[in-house]
């Protein structure tokens, strides 16, 4: 939170949520506005080595269809998709060689990220890169193909903006759309980190939308 600003007469001033604040979204989820604004373009520049080395691609979902968001991996394990199933690999199916290391300034910002939002000492294992191009979008779904769900997950959004629903049904009930911007991180976990989530449509403020998405899978 920022400091309460106070107006010349002395009035507390706020609104709603100011630029920045963090927001309780749910039990154990947190939105951090803008936190990884200012490592943005270190970001960038590491998710461009990994897709050299282990390229963005759409995969298949169980049912047979195309995913819109294209992906790719790094760490230890990498998450993917195809007629058998979810699940998370060692290797890149598309090369069979293990997936990029895991870039040090991913681990650091989740790390940081995780602790802001009370998840102490968390190491992801994992980072799927999510790139949506103009119209990709994701369906709903849980988050629930990793070994021990005790960890909490750090999304991280770049570029475009898009708007994200989250909620405890797989329907509205319960649940928020809010929209996430340029550098702003999202941290769940605990009585929230079973949650139904999507991204229903992505701006025109940028080309393309990343977000990275760290876990500890294994
Ligand atoms: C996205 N994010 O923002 C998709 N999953 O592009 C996710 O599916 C997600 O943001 C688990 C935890 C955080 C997320
Ligand atoms: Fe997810």
């Amino acid at each position: 939170m920022r400091p309460a600003a106070h107006d010349r007469e002395g009035h507390l001033v706020r609104t709603l949520f100011e630029l920045d604040d963090d927001v309780a979204l749910a039990p154990g989820a947190w939105w951090l506005r803008g936190f990884a604004r200012a490592m943005a373009g270190t970001l960038l520049a590491e998710i461009d080595q990994l897709a050299a080395a282990a390229p963005f691609r759409h995969m298949t979902t169980p049912g047979g269809k195309l995913m819109s968001a294209a992906m790719t991996s790094a760490g230890a394990l990498g998450w993917v998709s195809d007629r058998a199933g979810y699940r998370y690999s060692p290797v890149d199916p598309r090369s069979g060689a293990p997936w990029p290391p895991m870039p040090d300034p991913f681990a650091l910002l989740a790390g940081r990220a995780a602790e802001r939002a009370g998840y102490a000492a968390f190491v992801p294992d994992s980072c799927l890169v999510n790139l949506y191009e103009q119209g990709a979008r994701m369906g709903v779904h849980q988050d629930r193909d990793e070994r021990d769900l005790s960890h909490p997950i750090v999304s991280v959004s770049l570029g475009a903006s898009a708007r994200f629903t989250f909620g405890p049904a797989r329907g509205a009930t319960g649940g928020l759309a809010v929209e996430l911007s340029h550098g702003d991180v999202v941290v769940w976990g605990g009585a929230s980190r079973l949650y139904f989530h999507a991204v229903t449509r992505v701006r025109d403020d940028a080309p393309r939308r990343l977000n990275l998405t760290l876990r500890r899978a294994g």
